[in-house]
This record gives C-alpha cells, sequence and structure tokens, in this order.
C-alpha cells in the first residue's frame, strides 16, 4: 500500500532545472566552449561537482580544484541571482492542484506523508522562495547526502524520515538519474517529462497537470 509521496524539486515542482542550464552554459561560454540541450538532461539530478567534472569533460578542460571550486562558485552565484527572483507563480502548472488532492486524500481516510528527496544545495531557499516549505513532512537535501543521484540515498532517507518502506513510496521524478535513483531503490517512479528520455519510469505523465492522486493510486495498487 503506498504511504508517501517523493517529490524531487528541479523540474518537478519548480523550474529551477532551466536556471542550472542558464547557469551553466554561461561558465561554459566563459571558459570558451558550449553544450546542448540534450547534454544537460544527463546533469539533471546530479550535484554541482560532479556536474561541473562531467562539463570540464566534455569541453576537455582540465582544471586545479582550487579554480573548480572558484567556477562552481560563481556559477552557484549566477544561479542564485534566478532564483532569487522567484516567487509562488514559479510553482510549475499542476502542482497546487496536486498538493491539493494529497491534503483531501488525507481528510478522506488515506494519508499520504510527503518529502522532498532533491540533491541540491539550494533546495530549502528555493521552496522558501517559492512557498512551499511548511508542506513537507520532511526535507532531505544536498546538506543531508553524501551521494548524487543516480544512488538511491536521497530517497531512501526521506522513507526512512518519514517512517515508511521503500515499496511503499511512490517517487516524482523529471531525471533520467533521479528515475534510476528511485528503481534502485526499489520505489515507484513516477516520471515527469517525456518516455523517450524517462526509459526506466513505471509511469511518465508530461507534467502534475495530466494526473490525479486517485488516479495514480489505482494504477499503482491494482
Ligand atoms: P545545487 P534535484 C539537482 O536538484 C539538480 O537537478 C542538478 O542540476 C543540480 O546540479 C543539483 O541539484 C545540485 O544543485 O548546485 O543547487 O546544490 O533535481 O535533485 O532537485
Ligand atoms: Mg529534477
Amino acid at each position: 500500500m503506498i504511504k508517501a509521496f517523493l517529490f524531487d524539486l528541479d523540474g518537478v515542482l519548480v523550474d529551477t532545472a532551466v536556471f542550472h542550464y542558464q547557469a551553466w552554459r554561461r561558465m561554459a561560454n566563459s571558459l570558451g566552449f558550449d553544450f546542448t540541450h540534450e547534454f544537460n538532461e544527463t546533469l539533471k539530478g546530479v550535484s554541482r561537482m560532479d556536474s561541473l567534472d562531467r562539463i570540464l569533460a566534455l569541453g576537455g578542460v582540465t582544471l586545479t580544484d582550487e579554480r573548480k571550486l572558484e567556477l562552481a562558485a560563481q556559477k552557484n552565484q549566477w544561479y542564485l541571482d534566478l532564483v532569487n527572483e522567484m516567487t509562488p507563480a514559479d510553482i510549475l502548472p499542476g502542482v497546487n492542484a496536486f498538493l491539493a488532492q494529497i491534503k483531501q486524500a488525507g481528510e478522506q481516510g488515506q494519508p499520504i506523508k510527503i518529502a522532498l528527496g532533491s540533491v541540491s544545495k539550494n533546495a530549502p531557499l528555493i521552496l522558501d522562495r517559492v512557498g512551499l516549505s511548511h508542506i513537507f513532512d520532511a526535507i532531505i537535501d544536498g546538506s543531508k547526502i553524501t551521494h548524487s543521484k543516480p544512488d538511491p540515498e536521497v530517497f531512501l532517507k526521506g522513507a526512512a524520515e518519514l517512517n515508511v518502506l521503500p515499496e511503499e513510496c511512490i517517487v516524482f521524478e523529471d531525471a533520467v538519474a533521479g528515475i534510476e535513483a528511485a528503481k534502485r531503490g526499489n520505489m515507484f517512479a513516477l516520471g515527469i517529462g517525456s518516455p523517450d528520455v524517462l526509459t526506466q519510469a513505471d509511469l511518465v505523465v508530461p507534467s502534475l497537470e495530466h494526473l490525479t492522486v486517485t488516479e495514480l493510486l489505482s494504477a499503482v495498487e491494482r
């Protein structure tokens, strides 16, 4: 029986994936190369320093650890300049209605706990900017984990903090690495995006606008 929903942040609740792309591209451009939207897909759910390593490898650039830390800090500042402009209007379509349905399900005798499972160290700030900090029973962010997705650590910690079993969880993810993390954690993986990209997901919808809590639970528990 499903007892908990674990939500990724970037690309599921808010579209900060676009801000990461802009800030990393700006950094790559400053080093004299560029990268595509397709390559950016492979960075979703991957930690800041691991993302930097992948981008530098793509550009064929080798740097000292000190310089890498400087670049990561610069990218994060460019990213935060965009995050600081966020408001509740930046919550993705369908999210608020879906969260209201979770509350309703609880009132009708089907309580569902919710957790955030993000590898972003900026997750608490983003939740605060868009007014979603108060809705979670547990928040696992980049400061609480040692391995980024596709390692299942972020979701296993979420389940543990909610006191539920992995098989009682549904993970909501837009990233290939996040879907893999959910499956490695023995959880149902709901993909938000394209089935051509999220090939390992158990079910894929284009956005939360295209799903109700009742439909999801009956699809999973059937
Ligand atoms: P930060 P998620 C991930 O968040 C992003 O998808 C990924 O692009 C980013 O590099 C990572 O957070 C670290 O973010 O630099 O803010 O610590 O998708 O797990 O919510
Ligand atoms: Mg994401």
